[in-house]
This record gives C-alpha cells, sequence and structure tokens, in this order.
C-alpha cells in the first residue's frame, strides 16, 4: 500500500466552480453558486476546498466563469494557507480564452483542458476534479488510494439517492467490484440498483484521473466537434465503454460528525434546499457538525466584535433560542426562534425572527415578523414587514418556493416601496 501522505502529495485538486446554479433564482444573480454563503461563516466553496486541505492536498486550482468576483476575492483573502516556496498553491483560473479567442469554457472538461499547460507545470501524477458546489466532509486521500489500487482509469465519487431524485446526476450502474458497466448522464428515467430498485448510484461529479491518461482525452475531446466537452455529458460515458471506470462510495470516505452519525452530503442547489440546509444547523445535534476540530471548514472570516444581545425596552428582551448568530451581529430587542443569522446582522425590538436565514449585513428594522425567509446580504427590512403569513400576499413582491420559505432581496423590496 502506498502511504498515504505520498498520494495526496502527487495530486492536485481541480475545483470547478463556473456554473451559475440558477435555481438558486437570486441568491445567484450577482454571485456564482460556489460563493452563496452557508452555515453562518463559511462560502459553499470552502467544504471543497477544505476537504481538499484536510486530505492533505496542497495543490490547487479553481475555474471560475460566471460571476466570479465575490468568489475570487472571498479566495484571495481567506485561502492564503499555502507557501509557494513549498510548492504549495492555489491558482485562480478564469476563463481566458487561452486556446479560442471566441469562447469561454464550453464545459466542465474544457475548463481543465484549457488549462492544461499549467496543470503540466504542476507536475502531479493525480488530478483531483471537484465540484465547487456542494456541501460535504470527504477524505478525498481515501478515494485517491482506491484509484489507485483498483487500477483504474477514472474513479467516481458516487451517492446512493432516492431513484426519482437521479434525474438531476449521472446514473451508474456497478458490477461486484464496483466497477462501473454504464453510466447515464441525467436519465428521464432513472435505472434502480439491483436488489435496491427505489434507489440509484448517483454520480457527485466529483473524480480521480492519472494525469496522463486524462491529458490525451481531453486533447482528443477538445476537437471533436460532436463534443459538448462535460465529464457527465462526454468523457465520462467514453471512458465507461472504452476504459476501466470505477465508483467509489462516499460512504467509504466521507467524514461523519459521530460513529453513527449517517453520511452528510446536500445540493444545496434551491432555495428550499438551501434555507432546510441552514436551518438544519440549528437542530440539539445537526448532522453536519462545524464543531468538529479535526475536520475544520477554513474560511475567511471577518474580524470582528462578537453578537450582542441587548434592549433599550423595558418589555422586549433581545433573545435568541435554537439558533446560530455569528460576529458582529447586535440582537436589540428581537425574538429570534430556529435562525442562523450570518456576520454582523443588527436586528431590532418588537421584531421576530423564525425559520430566518440571514446573509450577513442585513438589517430589520422594528416590529417585523419574518417566519420561514432567506434574507439576501445587505437587505434592510421596513419597519412592520410581515412575511411568511400571508403566502399570496408575499408572493406579489417577494419570491415564495413550492416549499413555502420566501426569498427577500433588496430589489424586491425596492419595487415594493415603488408600489
Ligand atoms: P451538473 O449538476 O449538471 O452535473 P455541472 O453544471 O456540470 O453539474 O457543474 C459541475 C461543476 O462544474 C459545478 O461546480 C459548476 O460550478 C462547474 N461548472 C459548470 N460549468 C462550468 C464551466 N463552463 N467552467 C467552469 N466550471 C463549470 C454534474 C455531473 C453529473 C453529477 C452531478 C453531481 O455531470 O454526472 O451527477 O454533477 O452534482
Ligand atoms: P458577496 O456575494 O461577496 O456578499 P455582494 O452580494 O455584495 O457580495 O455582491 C456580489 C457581487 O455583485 C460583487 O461582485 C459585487 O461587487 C456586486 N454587486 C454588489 N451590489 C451590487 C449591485 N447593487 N449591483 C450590481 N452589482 C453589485
Amino acid at each position: 500500500m502506498v502511504q498515504n501522505s505520498r498520494l495526496a502529495s502527487r495530486s492536485m485538486a481541480f475545483v470547478l466552480a463556473g456554473g451559475r446554479g440558477s435555481r438558486l433564482q437570486e441568491l445567484t444573480d450577482r454571485r456564482v453558486k460556489p460563493a452563496v454563503y452557508f452555515g453562518g461563516k463559511t462560502r459553499i466553496i470552502d467544504f471543497a476546498l477544505s476537504n481538499a486541505l484536510n486530505s492533505g492536498i496542497r495543490k490547487m486550482a479553481l475555474a471560475t466563469q460566471y460571476k466570479a468576483h465575490s468568489l475570487i476575492r472571498h479566495v484571495q483573502r481567506g485561502w492564503n494557507f499555502f507557501r509557494a516556496e513549498r510548492n504549495e498553491f492555489l491558482d485562480i483560473l478564469p476563463a481566458s480564452q487561452r486556446y479560442d479567442e471566441a469562447t469561454w469554457y464550453r464545459g466542465t472538461a474544457d475548463a481543465v483542458a484549457q488549462n492544461i499547460d499549467i496543470i503540466d507545470s504542476y507536475d502531479v501524477d493525480y488530478v483531483l476534479i471537484l465540484a465547487g458546489d456542494h456541501i460535504y466532509k470527504m477524505d478525498y486521500e481515501r478515494m485517491i488510494q482506491h484509484h489507485v489500487t483498483a487500477g483504474a482509469d477514472v474513479t467516481i465519487g458516487c451517492l446512493t439517492v432516492p431513484r426519482m431524485d437521479a434525474t438531476a446526476f449521472g446514473v451508474m450502474a456497478v458490477d461486484e467490484t464496483d466497477r462501473i458497466t454504464s453510466f447515464l448522464e441525467k436519465p428521464a428515467d432513472p435505472p434502480g440498483i439491483p436488489g435496491d430498485p427505489e434507489n440509484a448510484l448517483a454520480s457527485m461529479g466529483i473524480y480521480v484521473f492519472n494525469w496522463k491518461f486524462l491529458r490525451a482525452l481531453l486533447l482528443e475531446d477538445m476537437d471533436d466537434p460532436n463534443s459538448s466537452h462535460d465529464f457527465g455529458n462526454d468523457l465520462i460515458p467514453d471512458i465507461v465503454k472504452n476504459g476501466k471506470a470505477q465508483a467509489h462510495r462516499f460512504t467509504d470516505s466521507c467524514v461523519r460528525s459521530g460513529p453513527d452519525a449517517p453520511a452528510y452530503w446536500r445540493d444545496v442547489g434551491t432555495v428550499d434546499a438551501f434555507w432546510k440546509a441552514n436551518i438544519d444547523m440549528t437542530d440539539f445535534a445537526p448532522e453536519l457538525d462545524m464543531w468538529d476540530r479535526s475536520w475544520p471548514i477554513w474560511t475567511y472570516s471577518e474580524s470582528v466584535p462578537p453578537a450582542k444581545f441587548i434592549h433599550d425596552q423595558p418589555d422586549r428582551r433581545g433573545s435568541a433560542v435554537s439558533s446560530l448568530v455569528s460576529g458582529g451581529c447586535i440582537i436589540s430587542g428581537t425574538e429570534i426562534r430556529r435562525s442562523l443569522l450570518f456576520t454582523q446582522v443588527h436586528t431590532n425590538s418588537y421584531s421576530t425572527l423564525e425559520g430566518a436565514v440571514v446573509l450577513p449585513y442585513a438589517y430589520v428594522s422594528r416590529h417585523a415578523r419574518l417566519t420561514n425567509v432567506v434574507i439576501d446580504r445587505g437587505v434592510i427590512i421596513p419597519e412592520g414587514l410581515v412575511v411568511g403569513e400571508d403566502p399570496e400576499d408575499d408572493a406579489k413582491w417577494f419570491r415564495v418556493t413550492g416549499g413555502g420559505v420566501t426569498l427577500i432581496t433588496q430589489e424586491m423590496l425596492d419595487r415594493r416601496a415603488e408600489g
């Protein structure tokens, strides 16, 4: 068996962070999905990057495209854990029309292909391709180990999901050694697992390749007029047919919050999923343990004073129960239940928040009652605003989801104020 630390040091992580994530609606109007805030202090991208760092990988690249400013700023400010003199780094690779001046990254594989010369310069044997837009903890070193032991051309991280949810994933069938025997990208009628027909084996969109193998494949794919230059659509189905593709079970390398804890993986790709995953953090024992010092989620953290709870009205105390309140918050005479407040949120007397996910720098004026909401960064909630009690009325101005969550942005409030 090859030594642990050696495989990670012979690998790089190539993180794909270019796709908008349009199902997050207005939350990704100005920032790409990996830059969206999650969990009180972190952003979605921090999970993939932290997993890589905690797994011992010290060479990373981040491919960006759509609305990348807020993502790039975050990574530049916060992700300076690398020492160039030890040959460690995180390169940010915006689509820069390297091969062809008419196109950006044409797909996920093209995002890697357009940076072949840069990856060459990293001098690594294995390339771990990651999606920058999921919430989970995973030891990638174990996945790379599995890849090497299996002698595969590609190893794909996979999850068991309910069969009808699998229409949004690449779905695979495997033999008894977990070698992949077929792969369908986003099938309308996903095949179930033999013996477990209600579930399907879904690709997490994360892959380990031998760099030499992937490099040759990308060069071939780049000039193929019939290819959409996407891993899931083009490269993976091709390898499954003509090479050796191995499935790697997430349960074999996920980092759990306790010995009996479930394997936690979430695609917070919709407003409902985003709201729920954030609010789940307020549970007594959340499935995602952000307090575990052995697998920290690293991030850029603003230097802010502690949260403070005050009241200047004798009949209204500032209080929060079953809630997470980040640094820099001022809770003045507000009742807060089952909510998650990000950095520097300020709330005022006679207001109530229940099931609220409040992004940084938001301000809640007096006498507001907000239930099951997501409040965008910097939003100023006007005095007396009531949301979450009359969905039909809410829907006139705000975005009300199928799951009954209301998304509030400043643009929506401005339109409402104009009538
Ligand atoms: P999708 O969910 O469709 O399927 P995709 O849109 O390909 O995912 O995005 C994957 C990652 O690449 C995301 O992090 C995204 O930000 C990024 N990305 C997308 N387009 C990009 C571009 N042009 N340049 C740079 N980065 C880009 C994939 C697989 C499925 C698998 C799911 C799991 O194709 O097989 O099941 O991920 O979520
Ligand atoms: P973040 O996502 O880091 O919290 P913001 O929400 O402030 O950052 O903004 C995301 C991106 O949109 C940034 O690039 C920012 O410069 C830009 N931006 C912020 N406010 C506006 C606005 N009102 N109109 C257009 N662009 C904006």
